[in-house]
């Protein structure tokens, strides 16, 4: 077998949907500094997809876990880098700090460079919606699930992943491509399916409730799109297990991307109308409806 016969997918040409020059990117939930971020996936795609602003929306750097081991490996430090001269040529950063790395948000207000960190930021896409950015963990307390459960899965969490990463290892000895087993096992649990709409709903709540079109955020690691009452909710997942990014191209279209830039998902374009306000002539108000 020749060298480019056994060439890794990463060195192929990228497909002909991969996006390239982007308008805005997001990406959450890299967590920095555990053995289980996927640092260099992530530099590829920013070699690939290049934004004009950068939000990087919390737990980037997971400074939990480096209070027992302050590590960044070579990846994770050639990522950081990468970052940085990002900023310096040009992109506009805004890192938006989550829980796992929430000692930085006595660094909101503060602008370095190009680099500027917020609690939260209210973006404008290019066909003009304005969406609510934050990390999300403040509506764990809106999720109706004992505190000791979100606690538990939290270690489980933990556990899952060292799981995932020697049952990976292995598939990797044997040429099988990544497998999440952690996702696996979220999708066959009621109780995990129960957080993530809970989440879900209280995210789309707050970013109705401050008269905006959407929400973007991370936290559960779990991307994806959800629209109810003209109001859409984007999840840009995590660099943990899944290795996705929501990007918004120049036509302010949003979508969820993987490593590669190829496009998993597109937001759903044109948003149902809200309900308006006064009632017209044949809308049927609670009342009518016997609500
Ligand atoms: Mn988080």
């Amino acid at each position: 077998m020749t060298a480019s016969q056994s060439a890794p997918r990463a060195e192929m040409p990228p497909a002909p949907d991969a996006l390239g020059q982007v308008r805005t990117l997001f990406i959450s939930d890299v967590h920095l500094g555990t053995p289980d971020c996927q640092a260099a996936l992530l530099a590829k795609l920013l070699r690939r997809v290049r934004p004009e602003r950068l939000y990087l929306v919390g737990d980037i750097v997971d400074l939990l876990a480096m209070r027992k081991r302050a590590v960044l490996d070579k990846d994770q430090q050639a990522l950081v880098a990468r970052v940085l001269r990002l900023a310096r040529s040009g992109c506009e950063v805004i890192y938006i700090p989550g829980n796992h790395d929430a000692a930085f948000r006595r660094l909101c207000g503060l602008k370095l460079h190009n680099v500027s960190v917020e609690r939260r930021a209210i973006h404008t896409t290019g066909s003009g919606r304005r969406l609510l950015v934050s990390h999300g963990d403040e509506f764990d307390t809106h999720v109706r699930i004992a505190p000791w459960l979100l606690k538990l899965g939290d270690g489980m969490h933990g556990f899952i992943l060292s799981l995932n990463r020697w049952c990976n290892r292995a598939r990797g000895i044997f040429g099988l491509p990544y497998w999440s087993l952690a996702s696996a096992l979220k999708r066959r649990s009621g109780t995990a399916q129960r957080y993530v709409a809970q989440f879900e709903e209280a995210a789309m709540r707050q970013a109705r409730l401050e008269g905006l079109d959407g929400y973007v955020g991370g936290h559960i690691h779990q991307a994806g799109f959800r629209v109810e009452e003209g109001v859409l909710y984007c999840n840009d997942g995590d660099w943990v297990e899944h290795c996705t990014a929501l990007a918004e191209d120049a036509e302010g279209a949003l979508h969820l991307i993987d490593w590669q830039g190829q496009i998993l998902e597109t937001a759903p374009r044109h948003l149902m109308p809200r309900p308006a306000p006064a009632a017209t002539p044949d809308a049927v108000t609670p009342e009518m409806a016997g609500a």
